[in-house]
């Protein structure tokens, strides 16, 4: 995983370090791995092929296999099939990416918001219809995914990975072993304690604790959730995205909600870390991939969007990304021991009783809320 760069950077020489960065800063592709999907339509995705097209793409940190960690280059490889080059810039919450967005300081050809953002930025005009007819593989998507409230008629979004959320724990500082989200208000975790730095995941928590749903708009609901975080701030080491992945591989901490997939990838590096589950009630979020109201090259983006459906491709990203996916064709190539993790599927039972997907709030309440929570970040 990329983020560990500045952790090695102590211990690995400068030239390699050197040439590293170079892979990193040269966009996304590594160009590794071999092959990812065996039998592309060359036709169809030679369409482009001389229009020396870039495509602008805003995407999660570490959230597609580009060839990092001998994990397949997913990107490299649809450059080359394609001729058209992909140009990554990362977000780290849908606030940012949407604060981008609304300012005009962004250029994006294709997204990737959850759910709740995608409602939000279908109403607020901000993305394009998707042509059907260019996305030949928009048929592999899993219909359980599909017709959600955030895009009831598909026209808007292709769910491009799922999960839900939980906490990480550090299984040589925990000795419980059945909790929930009171655990990140424990004082003896004091200081060992990370807590999502975006107001809807936090607030999710602290509302689940409270009884509420994640979706209240009662800004008395609101205010008892934002009290309740404002009580866990002395315990809290650090408000963190994924710079989680840098302390808790490093042991800088005990407990830390966050997002499944990355749980998976995170334990896949260091024994000493475990996600639970949590029956109170998680998030269940589904990030989709869109396209911005008059981005430059719809089509390309269409064809980049059918790639990322490709069973194969689909599989690559979700192997290495550790989040599970939407795609019923890559689905059914998933390995056994992913599916029976206890993390990355769950059965439509479990989803249905213990978690909720977040919607768009109402503008007043969703004020209220990021009002409430840059008092909490700011302590004001
Ligand atoms: C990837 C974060 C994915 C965001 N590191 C979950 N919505």
């Amino acid at each position: 995983m990329k983020k560990f760069l500045s952790l090695i950077r102590a211990a690995v020489p400068a030239a390699l370090i050197a040439s590293a960065a170079a892979v990193l800063l040269s966009g996304c592709g590594n160009a590794a791995g071999g092959t990812v999907v065996p039998n592309p339509d060359t036709e169809y995705y030679s369409q482009l092929k001389d229009e020396g097209i870039t495509l602008n793409f805003a995407n999660w940190g570490d959230y597609i296999s580009d060839g990092t960690d001998g994990y397949p280059d997913v990107i490299s490889e649809f450059e080359d099939l394609t001729g058209i080059t992909i140009n990554c810039t990362t977000f780290a919450t849908n606030e940012d990416l949407y604060a981008k967005m609304k300012a005009g300081a962004a250029d994006y050809d294709i997204i990737i918001p959850s759910d709740y953002m995608i409602s939000k930025m279908i109403s607020e005009d901000m993305l394009e219809k998707l042509d059907r007819d260019n996305i030949p593989n928009i048929g592999n998507t899993d219909p359980k995914y599909l017709s959600r409230e955030f895009d009831p008629s598909n026209e808007y979004s292709v769910p491009y990975f799922w999960g839900v959320t939980g906490i990480i724990y550090n299984k040589e500082l925990v000795d419980e072993e059945d909790f929930g989200w009171e655990i990140l208000w424990d004082e003896k975790y004091a200081d060992q304690i990370l807590m999502f730095d975006n107001p809807r995941d936090a607030f999710a928590v602290a509302e689940n604790m409270l009884g509420y749903s994640m979706n209240s708009e009662d800004p008395a609901e609101l205010q008892a959730a934002a009290d309740l975080l404002t009580r866990q701030k002395p315990l809290v080491q650090a408000y963190v995205m994924d710079e989680i992945f840098n302390k808790m591989g490093a042991g800088e901490a005990a407990v830390a909600p966050y997002y499944a997939g990355d749980a998976v990838m995170l334990m896949r590096d260091y024994d000493f870390l475990d996600f639970k589950t949590v029956d109170s009630g998680a998030n269940l979020f589904i990030d989709s991939m869109c396209i911005p109201k008059h981005a430059k090259n719809k089509k390309a983006a269409e064809i980049f969007i059918n790639y990322l459906l490709e069973p194969e491709a689909a599989l690559a990203n979700s192997d290495y990304v550790g989040y599970s996916t939407p795609n019923a064709k890559a689905f059914e190539l998933v390995s056994d021991d992913i599916k029976n993790n206890g993390i990355s599927y769950f059965s439509d039972e479990y989803l249905s009783a213990h978690t909720e997907t977040f919607k768009t709030l109402s503008p007043d309440a969703e004020r209220l809320m990021s009002d409430l929570w840059t008092k909490i970040r700011s302590g004001k």
